[in-house]
């Protein structure tokens, strides 16, 4: 999945949603479990003024339970906003996202009054396969590069929600290095468009820092690599990512290392936290 986003792309992303507004009581934003402040765009909280939102964390399955907790009560503290884990693929997770949207606009759900829904978020978080889940068919290609002009319909779910078909979208935030590398790393941004071992070495070192019991399981190490370039070639080794010399085939342990981080097989895997968030935001500002 590559997404060329220039800014006529974003202006015209940002402007369907602007003209939208007028018909949206609430906005379900899809974000990634594993790293939900770096796969939001922050040009949402912009527009969205006091508009409630559901923040669904979407592909629990794939992050750290305890983190994602953390994740849950830090966004519950704003106003006007629920958070929610969820797979988007279960429906029983989906049923409780249009129970906390019927709290968040008390006024609306009914027959007559329907709550009207739009789903945003940045490509591949999941909003296509949860707008199928929510409709319960297939209406939205799971995996496909999304359409940004097509003209929205509104579905009724027939539960007293309108949903519009076509997600908001938004475009992965990349001006912060760090949160940059975590998309990259968790598989949002197209792979053509990444320095993949550069990538692999960041979401290495990373997971050599907190989760190094399952790096050390996974590739059979006996014990911690000094450096991230050093795991990658054991990693190589381990897996025969040779090439002709007998030397490791970076590129190609990359390739294994970020498929695997990606599928879950290391273990469920928080990329980010409500403290790592709140460290950045001080650099920033440079009140260290
Ligand atoms: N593991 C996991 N994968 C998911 C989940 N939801 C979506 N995906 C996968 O994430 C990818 C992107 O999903 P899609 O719905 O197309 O995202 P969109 O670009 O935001 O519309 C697809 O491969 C989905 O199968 C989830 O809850 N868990
Ligand atoms: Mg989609």
């Amino acid at each position: 999945m590559i997404i060329d986003w220039y800014p006529g792309h974003m202006k015209k992303a940002r402007q369907q949603i602007i003209d939208l507004m007028p018909k949206i009581d609430l906005f379900i934003e899809v974000l990634d479990a594993r790293l939900p402040v770096s796969s939001a765009n922050p040009m949402l909280e912009r527009i969205r003024r006091d508009k409630p939102c559901v923040k669904v964390l979407n592909k629990n399955d794939l992050a750290d339970p305890l983190v994602t907790r953390e994740w849950i009560r830090y966004f519950e503290q704003h106003a006007g906003v629920r958070a929610l884990p969820i797979e988007a693929r279960k429906r029983a997770d989906v049923s409780r996202i249009i129970n906390l949207c019927r709290n968040l606009v008390p006024g609306r759900g009914k027959p007559g009054r329907s709550l009207r829904v739009m789903v945003v978020g940045i490509p591949n978080v999941g909003k296509s396969t949860l707008i199928n889940t929510l409709a319960g068919k297939k209406i939205a290609r799971v995996g496909d590069k999304p359409a940004i002009t097509t003209c929205p319909q509104q579905i009724d779910l027939r539960n007293g929600v309108l949903l519009s078909d076509t997600p908001g979208l938004l475009w992965p935030a990349l001006d912060d290095p760090i949160g940059a590398r975590r998309l990259a790393t968790s598989g949002a941004i197209g792979d053509n468009a990444i320095d993949y071992i550069g990538v692999a070495q960041f979401a290495l070192e990373f997971m050599l820092q907190r989760y190094p019991q399952a790096v050390l399981t996974r590739y059979k190490l006996e014990q911690p690599p000094e450096t991230a370039a050093l795991g990658l070639e054991q990693i190589g080794r381990r897996r025969g990512c040779l090439l002709s010399g007998g030397e490791v085939d970076s590129h190609r342990a990359a390739e294994i290392f970020l498929r695997e981080l990606r599928s879950g097989v290391l273990g469920r895997i928080s990329l980010e936290t409500p403290e790592d968030v709140a460290t950045s935001e001080t650099d920033e500002t440079g009140i260290v």
